[in-house]
């Protein structure tokens, strides 16, 4: 396929133009992520999340620039599932002002809401693929909140960064404790405002008790993004953790885990789709959805019926 021969020889048009038929989930998509797969797998992935406004975005592009320091290839996304003008925008905007936008070894993409089949993580996680790829060794990925799709794009993370703001400590121990699991490291960003260090204690606190006996115990690092200051420390750190899951074994578990938890999406989502749409075209589907709305099926049974009806098999040996 030219547009992947063109993507491989680090044509970044045809990066781009990619990103956009696996965002369209175009019949193109597939094939073309298909023959990237074996070029896929070195790229080092930085989650980094938090409330809104904590600073991530301002933290991603410090964050890029001291790796463009040590000669790192950078990739971007901005994922924002609640609304495809806040985040993503924002930081498409911020970035078209800033610095960052005139690295050609920078590449920055939003991910909005729009046509995500199988759902905005595991779009996320094509696109990190095409940026791996083409052969960026960093790949930060800013997404906003602590809802589900967070946690699942969490999980495609090597290394999650959970940025929080002085003075919201009751909140990170009342609703947080999802984000307090997912961190690797976290930062207190706006460290210029009162309560950061009293923050940063609690955080220590919490994670002391969630993480005793740990072998990684998640550091939390003061910072002000907008000055950059903290930066290199940061940095350190998402390096220090790299190597700590190298050394410890557990990027290869990790990894083993995330390429089964994908396979297994993807596996369920053509079964599927190849069942529905069998069901659909034997004229079947009409008249059975009828019958579980007027209450004379009811979805389980029925479901199972129709699997059994297309595949022609019971449960598997
Ligand atoms: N005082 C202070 N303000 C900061 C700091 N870092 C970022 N900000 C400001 O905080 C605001 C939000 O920053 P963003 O980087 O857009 O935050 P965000 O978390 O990406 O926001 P969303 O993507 O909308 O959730 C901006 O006005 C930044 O300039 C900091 O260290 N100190
Ligand atoms: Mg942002």
């Amino acid at each position: 396929m030219e547009i992947v021969d063109r993507l491989l020889e680090g044509d970044r048009r045809a990066m781009a133009r990619l990103m956009s038929h696996v965002e369209n989930s175009s019949a193109h998509a597939k094939e073309a992520l298909a023959l990237i797969y074996p070029h896929t797998g070195r790229a080092h992935i930085i989650g980094i999340t938090g409330p809104p406004g904590a600073g991530k975005s301002t933290l991603v592009e410090k964050l890029a620039l001291e790796y463009r320091k040590l000669d790192r290839k950078i990739g971007i996304i901005a994922v924002d599932p609640s609304s495809p003008f806040t985040g993503g925008a924002l930081l498409g905007d911020r970035i078209r002002m800033s610095k960052i936008a005139l690295d050609r070894e920078i590449f920055i993409r939003s991910m909005g809401t729009r046509g995500k089949l199988g759902g905005l993580a595991r779009s996320t996680n094509d696109i990190i693929k095409v940026l791996d790829a083409f052969g960026k060794d960093v790949i930060l990925v800013e997404t906003v909140g602590a809802g589900q799709a967070e946690v699942d794009i969490a999980g495609s993370a090597h290394t999650t960064v959970v940025v929080e703001i002085p003075g919201t400590g009751d909140d990170i121990q009342a609703s947080k404790a999802g984000i307090l699991e997912i961190g690797d490291i976290f930062v207190v960003n706006k460290a210029d405002r009162d309560g950061a260090d009293r923050t940063k204690l609690e955080l220590e606190t919490m994670l002391e008790l969630g993480f005793y006996g740990r072998k990684w115990k998640p550091p939390v690092l003061k910072t002000i993004a907008r000055d950059g200051s903290g930066m290199v420390e940061v940095t350190e750190m998402i390096e220090s953790h790299m190597d700590y899951l190298k050394s410890s074994g557990n990027l290869e578990v990790c990894n083993r885990e995330r390429i089964e938890r994908e396979f297994l999406e993807i596996l369920r989502e053509e079964v599927t789709e190849f069942i529905i749409e069998n069901a659909k075209t034997q004229g079947l589907y009409l008249e059975i959805l009828e019958g579980i709305i007027c209450k004379e099926r009811d979805p389980y049974s029925t479901a199972r019926e129709i699997r059994v009806r297309v595949t022609g098999q019971n449960e598997p040996e």
